[in-house]
């Protein structure tokens, strides 16, 4: 985005939201300079750690639960990027039988300890310690030299090495500590999100954590931090038992490791190393041993950061969403012409236009009026679809001067109560984000919680209920959340009285003269009614906001002489232009109320709101499984809420970007996860959008959203997309039992939800790169196309040559040779999708809503292996509790002509079974049985070879799986 040279105010005049009479002042000098200071990217420098010769290690004590030590520095400081601390605490921890927690600290404690903060973050991992465990029962080994000290662990299963710093100096300084593990060539590793970046990371590559708003930067740090990696190593096996041509064959391992921090760093991938550069904090180090299974690799990391919340069963339906609806009618009109067309929609989202005045917890009362809120709420709630609405994280900054501000309760409740975010001087930290000056929620201080909650309740008033125990909205959308401000530093401390309704640079479908975006504050706010009065307060607030407030903040600079908190020592590799740390964020020398720095929680703020706002929604819906959808997002945010990937664009390789995000998240434990279908910004087009929304139809989350200012995308505008979304929605809604049973098996054990082909496939090394082509769950290969102008579509399918797969669409086997590259017809309006023999998928028939789909039969889809066995199962419940009174498991498994159905627990799905398909059947039947009772209708089809067995509803009809049951043929 371009710059402005200043903001731009709204002249004292009432002016209308629609835009057209606005008029403009400028703040006479806003904050300089509008990008912070320039740094000069350390990791592009000559590198200054060539004089640190590491530690020596002493005093080990070694005990059957793991060994501590000191460690001492070698030489004299080299402060290579800040001062060296002469002494270490080293502690090695056993924790389970497949983790190891490698902790180095500073003797005094001096260092921030991110894993101290138990109030900010906690995970399993915490507690995993169990009192049998020995240096002798897990599956790993912690070897290490004294002199220099250098560490390594072995897995002990095949004696692979998986982290091994051997002829690496550590450099352990107060804002620089450098980590270095050797890796094996041409490595495999995934993860260490979130940036744009094909799945596997390869061997040349910065990532930097910093969170960050912006807009897909290709390798850059963007909106969450997840710093740990999954690796994948292969092994070719003696081939002298194989029998196709010449290929060797392999097995397989994959470990895990976490480096948990929430500072800044810069992590090198590079063909030799793999180097961590953090600069503050202490070492957290956790090695996963691992499995022959990634799958199995990535529950045990998953396990440890906290199962991944479980979600209602209306979440994954279709979700429409666009910045820029005007008003509720516009909405409203979305939601005709989607049923007009046939197409399913679940969910409406409101972006910012919803807001008055683009303040938090407020609504607009002239274009989306409460008398028509109430109207859509009724309508949408009779025909179960949902309302989810945008909340920002920064808050309205009151002006004092302006009285008609003094009825904002946001703000004076928490300006009464202390709940933001302050500068080092304890005066407010006053950025800049939508609604003008803002200030940050204090999401760790003990009191936030209240605070939120009162705020989402009174959200909930705005939209026109009477009742607290009536939420009009089904979710909450959790956006700037890094947190983003437009600002450099407290820019508002000197100029809160004014009002700048024009963030400092150019908005989406803006050109050279910025339009009128943001309404003067002249009209009363809706929220005086339902705010008690903040009389003390608001004269304090008066009083005080001219002469306090100003002290200066405009500059960041260093906090004292050292250490520099603001432009530390080593720059590290963050994206914004000039790379200053406080560059479009909440500088890192705000403070939160226990004087801790946000420098060193700065990557968990999104991550605190999340668990902040998950618990208000739990106890205003106690029972009810909040579902939040939050931007920013660190390590554990799965337990709290679902993500998107933020702002794309709207062109193919953003679509494609979209599989590596998405894989991704689902190995780092957030499973229900999505992009923006069609594209955020930019305008989308036909054959783009067409293609997106038959990609969107198989990402756990499934929202189209499109930028302010790009050309209007739902999916009824073009002809051929709403074709394509028809289709692919059909399957979509008809596999609804089988994304649930996803849903409920990743928050139970920390499965995948989308699956790399390599999870599934772990012993095929030219899988390991393979992300043009992904799984649903472990049954489904889709096969997006993902480029223009074509169609066909390249793709693998995995296995050897006994794995059988059946087209979706004609359920006839695929002919394919294993290492294939095949191409295969995808129309424009058709994805390709394959079904992998062995699978049973449980199904319902589609239809318009979620709640609808679930009032229809089940049907079941069994495709048999060349063995003629298949198996699958299915996850039940009623859908939105937390602890539901009831569940259902069954268990499918076909084999020897035979079907059984075996249920477990006492939740009944009432709808009958109605047809079972059966995929692989060699011959005609010469008769088919439920329960040993002969069924009539059934039809088997010698091309395809598949029976379809129907008309089951009869002897199913006190629910498909309330007893168990067997078909044979
Ligand atoms: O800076 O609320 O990522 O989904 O539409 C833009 C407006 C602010 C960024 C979000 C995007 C949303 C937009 N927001």
């Amino acid at each position: 985005m371009g710059s402005f040279p200043s903001i731009l105010l709204a002249q004292n005049s009432s002016s209308s939201p629609s835009g057209t009479d606005a008029s403009y002042r400028v703040i006479p000098t806003p904050y300089t300079p509008q990008n912070g200071i320039q740094q000069n990217v350390s990791v592009y420098e000559p590198y200054r750690g060539n004089e640190c010769h590491g530690y020596r290690a002493k005093n080990i004590s070694e005990s059957q639960k793991g060994i501590t030590g000191i460690l001492e520095l070698i030489g004299s400081p080299c402060n290579a990027y800040g001062a060296d601390y002469p002494y270490l605490f080293l502690n090695v921890t056993y924790e389970t039988e497949e983790r190891v927690h490698i902790s180095i600290r500073d003797l005094n404690s001096s260092q921030f300890q991110f894993s101290k903060r138990h109030d900010v973050w906690q995970a399993p991992l915490y507690y995993a310690s169990t009192s049998s465990l020995n240096k002798s029962n897990v599956f790993y080994e912690f070897s290490f030299n004294a002199d220099p000290f250098e560490f390594w662990i072995t897995r002990k299963t095949d004696g692979e090495v998986l982290f091994d710093t051997r002829g690496n100096h550590l450099v352990f300084e107060d804002q620089y500590i450098e980590l270095t593990t050797n890796m094996v060539d041409d490595y495999n590793i995934y993860g260490l999100a979130e940036t744009i970046h094909g799945f596997r990371l390869g061997n040349n590559l910065t990532r930097t954590f910093w969170n960050n708003d912006e807009a897909s930067p290709l390798d850059r740090n963007m909106y969450g931090t997840h710093p740990y990696y999954l690796e994948q190593r292969y092994k070719p096996l003696n081939s002298s038992n194989f029998t196709n041509s010449n290929q060797t064959t392999y097995s397989s391992s994959s470990h895990g490791v976490l480096m948990l921090t929430a500072n800044g760093m810069d992590v090198l991938l590079r063909p030799k190393y793999l180097q961590y550069r953090m600069i503050g904090g202490v070492i957290d180090l956790y090695v996963y041993s691992g499995s022959s299974s990634p799958k199995e690799t990535t529950k045990q990391y998953i396990k440890s950061i906290g199962l991944p919340q479980m979600q209602q069963y209306w979440t994954l339906g279709y979700h429409m969403c666009r910045w820029g609806y005007q008003n509720i009618t516009e909405i409203m009109r979305v939601r005709e012409r989607m049923h007009n067309s046939s197409i399913p929609i679940e969910t409406f989202w409101s972006d910012v236009d919803y807001m008055h005045n683009l303040r938090d917890f407020t609504v607009d009362p002239t274009s989306y009026p409460r008398d028509q809120f109430s109207q859509f709420f009724h309508e949408i709630e009779s025909s179960h679809q949902h309302y989810i609405p945008i909340v920002d994280a920064g808050v309205y900054a009151a002006n004092p001067t302006n009285r008609s501000d003094d009825t904002y309760g946001p703000f004076y409740e928490g300006f009464e109560k202390d709940l933001f975010l302050k500068n080092p001087d304890g005066s407010i930290y006053i950025g800049e984000v939508w609604p003008g000056f803002a200030v940050f929620p204090d999401f760790i201080h003990p009191n936030v919680q209240e605070y939120w909650k009162h705020g989402i309740q009174n959200l909930s008033y705005a939209f026109g209920s009477n009742s607290s125990n009536y939420i009009p909205f089904s979710g909450l959308w959790l956006d700037m959340n890094e947190p983003s401000s437009f600002c450099v530093g407290s820019c508002g401390s000197e100029l809160v009285n004014w009002n700048p309704v024009h963030p400092p640079m150019m908005l989406p479908g803006e050109s050279s003269s910025p339009v009128f975006v943001y309404p003067n504050i002249s009209n009363p706010s809706n929220t005086t009614e339902f705010y008690s009065a903040y009389t003390a307060v608001l004269s304090q607030y008066h009083a005080t906001a001219t002469t306090s407030f100003q002290t200066v903040h405009s500059t960041p600079g260093p906090l004292g002489d050292k250490p520099n908190i603001n432009h530390p020592p080593y720059a590290i590799n963050q994206e914004q232009g000039n790379h200053d740390l406080a560059n479009h964020g909440v500088s890192p020398n705000a403070t939160h109320y226990d004087g801790t720095l946000r420098y060193n929680l700065f990557n968990v703020y999104g991550y605190t709101e999340g668990k902040v706002t998950h618990q208000a929604l739990s106890e205003l819906q106690p029972g009810r499984r909040p579902f939040i959808l939050t931007r920013s997002n660190f390590v554990g945010t799965g337990t709290y809420a679902a993500v998107w990937l933020g702002d794309n664009h709207s062109n193919w390789p953003n679509m494609y970007f979209s599989i590596p995000g998405m894989l991704t998240y689902n190995m780092l434990g957030i499973p229900m996860v999505g992009a923006d279908v069609c594209g955020f910004a930019d305008n989308s087009n036909e054959e783009l959008c067409a293609r997106w929304m038959e990609l969107g139809a198989f990402s756990p989350f499934y929202r189209n959203h499109n930028s302010q200012g790009s050309s209007l995308q739902e999916p009824y505008l073009w002809g051929s997309v709403a074709e394509a979304s028809r289709r692919a929605m059909n399957i979509r809604y008809s596999l609804l039992p089988y994304w649930y049973t996803l849903l409920n098996q990743a928050s139970s054990e920390g499965n995948t939800i989308v699956t790399p082909l390599f999870f599934e496939f772990p012993d095929e090394p030219h899988l390991a790169e393979a992300d043009r082509q992904f799984m649903v769950g472990d049954a489904l290969l889709v096969s997006p196309v993902l480029d223009p102008n074509t169609t066909k579509v390249n793709g693998v399918f995995p296995g050897n040559e006994s794995t059988v797969w059946y087209d979706w669409y004609n359920h006839t086997a695929i002919e394919h040779k294993p290492y294939e590259n095949k191409t295969m017809d995808a129309p424009l309006e058709h994805i390709n999708v394959a079904i992998r023999g062995s699978k049973v998928i449980p199904m319902q028939q589609p239809a318009y809503t979620t709640e609808e789909t679930r009032e229809n039969p089940f049907n079941l889809l069994v495709a048999l292996d060349k063995q003629g066995t298949a198996r699958g199962s299915l996850y039940a419940d009623d859908g939105v509790s937390v602890t539901p009174n009831a569940t259902l498991w069954v268990d499918f498994s076909a084999k020897s002509n035979e079907l059984s159905s075996v249920s477990f627990g006492n939740y009944n799905v009432r709808v009958p079974l109605a047809n079972v398909t059966i995929l692989g059947v060699s011959s005609s039947p010469k008769q088919v049985q439920f329960n040993n009772e002969a069924v009539m209708s059934y039809n088997y089809i010698n091309e395809t070879k598949e029976l379809i067995i129907t008309k089951l509803e009869n002897f199913t009809s006190i629910g498909a799986f309330a007893k168990n049951w067997t078909v044979s043929w």
